[in-house]
């Protein structure tokens, strides 16, 4: 059987303002198509996403999760020694990271984490009109994550900078990659500078990966890019995840209402947000083996597309898949990814996501929209620019 080919450039302007409206035509072209414009495989659909996901030894990151192959060209930056490898490295390196990014962590840094959500809800509380994704999505990471990764308090901005640019990198060199290296290269020296345990405050998550890099036989070189990673992959990623949970929660009242009836539902929005619009909308892999798809065939060494965000809206799957429904069992959603590589960060997200929800529901009746949000473009990035609410207090 062959593959059926779509002439889609999911990269295109047109695609990335809005991805779900194009998401259909992926998922019914086929279990896997090829896209002409980038010459690469691609699965949108829910089963053969989460497969892919789950079988790291036919569909390999260490030729990179973006576009480009690195067996074949330079990467963008010195790859990461978690996303962008495979086991055996990996399981070392996410070894380390486990016992820093640990259960233990989480509930130690929760009580100055809520308090500033406390404090962040309360300044929103008087402006009433605010823009929920500058003054609310990027302020409360920004408030509670760098501290814990306790890297300087100069130039901070740079974090912001610096993840936009690493997302487009995994797309291809297009011109809102460009442009992202371009407004980078401050960044990029900042970041580096950030990661050096010299930089990094005594008892932070920083200095904790190297203080473990010996036992793990990591060497400084390593613990350093092992910071980078949580600097990478820690900050854009909350920031849209809670600008586009707030998105939803303006677009669904009768779920703000909802949770305001069952406050418990908190731990949960963030995963149905995820699934109802991922954050992370792509990440590719390399097939290390011939791979037999439903009954058509991906050469080895071929690079395949992965649509996370097409599978968590794939009607196959999700019954009204539309629906943001704070009720809906949510297991099995990629939004996190799935497998080996399932994010590392997930629970410092969810975290942030529940204490800015727990400091709003007491307070806040009704959240609405008060202008059009506006969409930020990136190569792998659901991303908002804007989010102009106004919040009625209970
Ligand atoms: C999940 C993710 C995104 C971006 C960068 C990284 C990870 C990293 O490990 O550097």
């Amino acid at each position: 059987m062959s593959v059926p080919a779509l002439a889609v450039d999911p990269f295109d302007e047109d695609f990335l303002s809005d991805p779900a409206a194009h998401h259909a035509a992926l998922r019914d072209a086929g279990p896997v198509v090829w896209l002409e414009p980038i010459e690469c495989y691609a699965m949108a659909r829910h089963a053969e996403v989460s497969k892919a996901l789950g079988d790291h030894g036919t569909y390999c990151s260490g030729r990179g999760v973006g576009l480009a192959d690195f067996s074949r060209e330079a990467p963008w930056r010195p790859p990461s020694l978690l996303l962008e490898a495979d086991p055996p490295l990996h399981d070392r390196t996410r070894g380390l990271m486990n016992k820093v990014v640990s259960l233990k962590a989480l509930q130690e840094v929760r009580p100055l984490w809520s308090a500033r959500a406390h404090e962040l809800v309360d300044c929103l509380l008087e402006k009433r009109r605010f823009d929920a994704v500058t003054e609310l999505g990027e302020a409360y990471p920004m408030l509670v994550f760098p501290d814990t990764v306790g890297v300087p308090s100069e130039g901070r901005d740079c974090l912001l900078t610096y993840a936009a640019a690493v997302f487009n990198a995994f797309g291809p060199r297009n011109a809102i990659f460009e442009q992202g290296e371009a407004a980078a290269a401050h960044a990029v020296g900042w970041v580096a500078n950030a990661c050096r345990r010299e930089s990094l405050a005594d008892g932070s998550w920083g200095a904790s990966i190297h203080d473990k890099a010996v036992d793990y036989d990591l060497s400084e070189a390593e613990a350093e890019r092992l910071v980078r990673s949580l600097l990478s992959a820690g900050v854009d990623t909350t920031v849209n995840g809670i600008g586009i949970m707030m998105l939803a929660f303006a677009s669904f009242p009768e779920q703000w209402a909802r949770l305001r009836a069952e406050p418990k539902l908190a731990r949960r929005a963030l995963d149905e947000s995820l699934r109802w619009d991922s954050t992370v909308q792509t990440f590719f892999r390399t097939t290390t083996r011939a791979v037999d798809v439903d009954g058509a065939t991906i050469p080895e060494g071929s690079k395949v597309v992965l649509f996370l965000a097409a599978a968590n809206r794939d009607p196959r799957r999700w019954e009204s898949p539309e629906q943001f429904d704070l009720t809906r069992a949510t297991s099995g959603h990629v939004g996190f990814g799935h497998g080996i590589h399932q994010c590392l960060g997930q629970m410092v997200a969810r975290l942030e996501a529940e204490l800015v929800l727990e400091a709003l529901i007491p307070r806040v009746a009704e959240i609405r929209l008060a202008g059009e949000p506006v969409r930020r473009l990136n190569n792998t990035l659901h991303a908002l620019a804007s989010l102009p609410v106004e919040i009625l207090p209970a």
